[in-house]
């Protein structure tokens, strides 16, 4: 194919690559394998419209120290560039700054070479809507960027100057004695980084008060969580009329959205839709979306929605737990939601009970799957039921606790005493050692004291 026949309109053309290390050391904590992790790099570039034309994939004990894949692998990339003609090669992985480089030049200019967080901070940045997302997601990819500078990327740090107080008018008159253009750019990033910051603790600081007020007017929150594209926007929307922005797309929600709904048997909670998760979630973007995910970390209970229908369902169920925990978030009253239900066919189901292990995963061999109630957002079936289980889960089905009281909580002893049932307390010399039964919704008030 010639490139006269390319107009403008055309998609970048982008090859993938990806890597499974047999050492220990290097194995992708991930669940996924290595062809279903590139089927999800394929649907993120069509995500970030670009078009795959190709994948390769390399089995190897370490990372090469220069290229990351090894140097025959380069040789074929590069026999694959000449053949299919592609602008753009993505890595499944984060390349190190330093693999970054080398692969850089071997590919030459013309070339870009994209890792799977770029990639994802890319959709990031072009889903991002509100101040506060775009603050967040500048923030991500100036924290990516800085260690990656070189010379390709001065135009960047241009822009990021740019914002800098004023500091970026072409650099004329920045520079000091022996600095060079790179330290500069290097320099006004890290300006940048900081006013960044500066401005995002100021967005944020609004947001805390409207969570605190949430809280004191004590209906309890549900965040929706759950792997991207799962169908949490669908959810929300078929539950509340939000009109939340629902896509075929990875992370087409990145800003929270709060509606309240009214449960079966007339409790009120307040609904929060916000930004998905997926394996590999770069550590920056966890980072820089912190007052995002805070709406997660304070909920009192979340709700887990999961695309049954999904290949990896069980997997992605996986990964959700997993991010949970590392934001603290693991142990609050869980409810799953087994969306997609419409789109199980009877011979599909017969198609699963089939699988090989390896194969299709069994959603049910996950064991947080088999408390789940089968849900199609899409279509509305289901809702009752699962309104009726946050209602039960929240209001009415009490969970054992243990916790050391000081005797300064005061407030939190009278709200067992009124909501909760105590069975024993054990007076010590700065509080009370108490178990007692509550009500799921009050969990996260006594997470401070948890002792079991
Ligand atoms: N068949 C079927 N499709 C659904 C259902 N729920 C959602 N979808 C589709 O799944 C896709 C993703 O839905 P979203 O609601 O945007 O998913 P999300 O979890 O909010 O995704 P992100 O915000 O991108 O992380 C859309 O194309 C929806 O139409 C369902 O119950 N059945
Ligand atoms: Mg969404």
């Amino acid at each position: 194919m010639s490139k006269i026949h390319k107009t403008k309109a055309a998609k970048p053309r982008a090859y993938l690559v990806g890597v499974e290390f047999r050492n220990n050391a290097h194995k992708r904590k991930a669940a996924l394998s290595l062809q279903a992790s590139l089927e999800e790099l394929a649907l993120l570039c069509d995500t970030a419209g670009l078009d795959v034309v190709g994948q390769m994939t390399q089995v190897l004990d370490s990372p090469n120290p220069n290229t990351y894949i090894g140097a025959g692998k380069v040789e074929e990339l590069l026999a694959w560039k000449k053949a299919e003609d592609f602008e753009i090669v993505v890595f499944d992985d984060e390349l190190s700054p330093r693999h970054q480089r080398e692969l850089e030049e071997l590919l030459g200019m013309g070339t870009t070479l994209l890792d799977r967080t770029a990639l994802i901070l890319d959709i990031f940045a072009q889903h991002a809507s509100t101040r506060e997302g775009s603050l967040q997601v500048e923030l991500a990819q100036y924290e990516y960027r800085l260690p990656r500078l070189t010379r390709m990327w001065t135009h960047l740090a241009r822009q990021a100057g740019g914002g800098a107080g004023g500091a970026g008018s072409g650099g004329v008159g920045l520079r000091g004695p022996g600095e060079t253009q790179l330290e500069i750019d290097r320099r006004l990033i890290r300006d940048r980084i900081t006013k960044l910051k500066h401005d995002l603790e100021k967005v944020q600081q609004q947001r805390a008060q409207q969570r605190q007020q949430r809280k004191r007017s004590e209906i309890p929150v549900v965040a929706i969580v759950g792997y991207t594209n799962a169908g949490k926007s669908t959810l929300i929307n078929a539950l509340t009329k939000a009109g939340v922005l629902a896509a075929d797309q990875l992370f087409a929600t990145l800003d929270p959205t709060t509606r309240r709904v009214r449960l079966p048997r007339g409790h009120e909670i307040l609904l929060t839709d916000t930004v998905g998760f997926i394996q590999k979630l770069p550590t920056q973007l966890v980072a820089a979306f912190r007052a995002t995910l805070e709406e997660t970390v304070e909920a009192d209970a979340l709700l887990h929605v999961v695309d049954i229908t999904h290949p990896n369902a069980a997997e992605q169920a996986e990964t959700v737990m997993e991010t949970l925990d590392g934001l603290g978030a693991g142990n609050k009253p869980m409810i799953i939601a087994l969306n997609k239900a419409d789109k199980r066919s009877p011979e599909r189901i017969a198609l699963d009970e089939n699988a090989s292990p390896e194969g299709h995963s069994l959603p049910e061999a996950s064991g947080i799957l088999s408390e789940g109630v089968p849900v199609s957002a899409l279509k509305h079936t289901g809702l009752d039921h699962l309104l009726s289980e946050i209602e039960s889960v929240l209001f009415e089905r009490l969970i054992p606790i243990k916790v050391r009281l000081p005797f300064k909580a005061g407030d939190l002893m009278s709200m067992l005493r009124r909501a909760g049932n105590i069975e024993s307390e054990i007076p010590e010399e700065t509080g009370m050692l108490i178990e007692a039964r509550i009500p799921g919704r009050l969990l996260d008030s006594f997470k401070m004291y948890l002792i079991k």
